[in-house]
């Protein structure tokens, strides 16, 4: 299987196969409504999970899916007694997508594995390439319930999890090839990922605004998802006087404004955000008696986080006693940020110039894998442009040359920290 070589004598990627291969997957759970909709476990997931594993088999790779629903792509005869160099990112999508958001960062290590399963020199780590199972949590909601898994720190169950139909993840995740048995089997052994490296889109106006070709980040935000149920009493809108209202709906406005302002004036975190939105009974001429409510609240400092936290739970119970109404709020999620390897910092950074692309450290306000891989693991993380800064929606886009050049910088990453002398 011939690796195609740059001029320099290494190897490099194959720039037409990997623009193919996002153009086919982006087709795979195609909205009519716009953009690419694959929730995690969905039929939509599994067509494109099946996508990528038939592109190693065609390939000459071995790909399997662990308990876990991972999609994991290893060398023909890989050596799974040394550590791997592990590369990849998440094939699920939240609704209504782009094309790039997590399939990028898997398709690039998939040329990079293929690349290197033709390179005869040896290698210090095994390249394994790999697709975590529902990053986004836009069907089950539980992100990076694959890296969990392969972290060893996956809490809950295939039968905790209900999609918004009341479905448990048992059958899903068994349609996809997972055990939902044994999902503690997909946890890899201490020591074997010797590093983890995730290529991904900005999904911000950082390197475009600043004219660099790639992101070498920093560090990854934490965050924090709560429930909010807003009860108020449910009345006929002709009958019921303003004064004797306990307006469910208006109340939420102000909780929604409430959100707004931790971030914007009060400065107390860096991001938040409502996101669904539910009024019930949601008929005109009845006052909504509950509204139900998601927050996601960023920050990159988990102090900041906590602070948050706290200045949200006053804002909310000044609102209820205003209103005369009782304010629900649950966390769902806690998400702690991670910091990346230093050294991968370095590396990525000379991987970068090397190939002659200016390149630019920044944070990411969006939430990764890699941070689920970082208490078990030195992670490094890679980006390229996105137009426009957009993401999480069907405009998002990249150019052709910034999404070779990445996935260049990947592998020269990869030989760099997989070579036992970096050239
Ligand atoms: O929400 C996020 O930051 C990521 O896209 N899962
Ligand atoms: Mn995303
Ligand atoms: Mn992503």
């Amino acid at each position: 299987m011939p690796s195609p070589q740059r001029s320099t004598g290494l190897p490099d990627v194959d720039a037409h196969r990997l623009l193919t291969r996002i153009r086919e997957l982006a087709k795979i759970g195609a909205d009519p409504r716009g953009g690419v909709t694959r929730a995690g476990f969905s039929a939509a997931d599994r067509l494109g999970i099946a996508y990528v594993a038939d592109q190693a088999r065609g390939a000459g790779l071995e790909a399997e899916v662990d308990q876990a629903g991972n999609l994991i792509v290893r060398r023909p005869n890989a050596d799974r007694s040394r550590p791997a160099v592990l590369m990849g990112s998440h094939l699920d999508t939240v609704v209504q997508a782009g094309p790039l958001d997590g399939a990028y960062g898997v398709l690039a290590a998939l040329d990079v594995v293929q690349v290197l399963a033709g390179y005869q020199e040896p290698l210090r780590y095994e390249p394994v390439a790999i697709a975590f199972a529902n990053e986004e949590g836009a069907l089950f909601p539980c992100p990076f319930w694959g890296s969990l898994a392969v972290s060893g720190r996956l809490e809950r169950t295939a039968d905790d999890l209900v999609d918004r139909s009341g479905c448990s993840l048992r059958e899903p995740l068994r349609a996809i090839g997972g055990d939902p048995d044994a999902v503690a089997a997909a946890k890899w052994r201490a020591g074997s990922i010797g590093a983890y490296l995730e290529l991904h889109i900005e999904q911000g106006p950082a390197l475009e605004g600043t004219g660099n070709r790639i992101g070498v980040v920093e560090g990854i935000t934490g965050r924090t998802v709560f429930s909010v149920t807003v009860h108020g009493a449910a009345g006929h809108a002709g009958t019921v006087p303003m004064d004797y209202r306990a307006d469910a709906l208006t109340t939420a406005a102000r909780v929604v404004l409430a959100v707004e302002e931790l971030a914007r004036s009060q400065e107390v975190c860096t991001v938040a955000t409502v996101g669904r939105f539910q009024i019930e009974p949601d008929v005109t001429n009845v006052i909504p008696g509950v509204v139900r409510m998601t927050i996601d609240v960023r920050d990159l400092s988990p102090q900041r986080l906590r602070g948050a936290e706290e200045a949200l739970y006053a804002a909310l119970a000044t609102v209820a006693t205003d209103t005369r109404t009782r304010v629900q709020v649950e966390v769902t999620d806690r998400i702690t940020g991670a910091v990346t390897d230093p050294g991968l910092r370095a590396t990525i950074r000379a991987a970068a110039d090397e190939l002659g692309l200016p390149s630019l450290d920044l944070p990411s306000g969006a939430g990764h894998d890699a941070q689920m891989i970082a208490p078990v693991a030195p992670i490094g993380m890679i980006f390229v442009p996105s137009e426009g800064g957009v993401s999480h929606v069907p405009e998002e886009n990249t150019s052709d040359d910034d999404l070779v050049a990445g996935a260049r910088v990947l592998l020269r990453t990869a030989m760099r920290i997989g070579l036992d002398d970096p050239s």
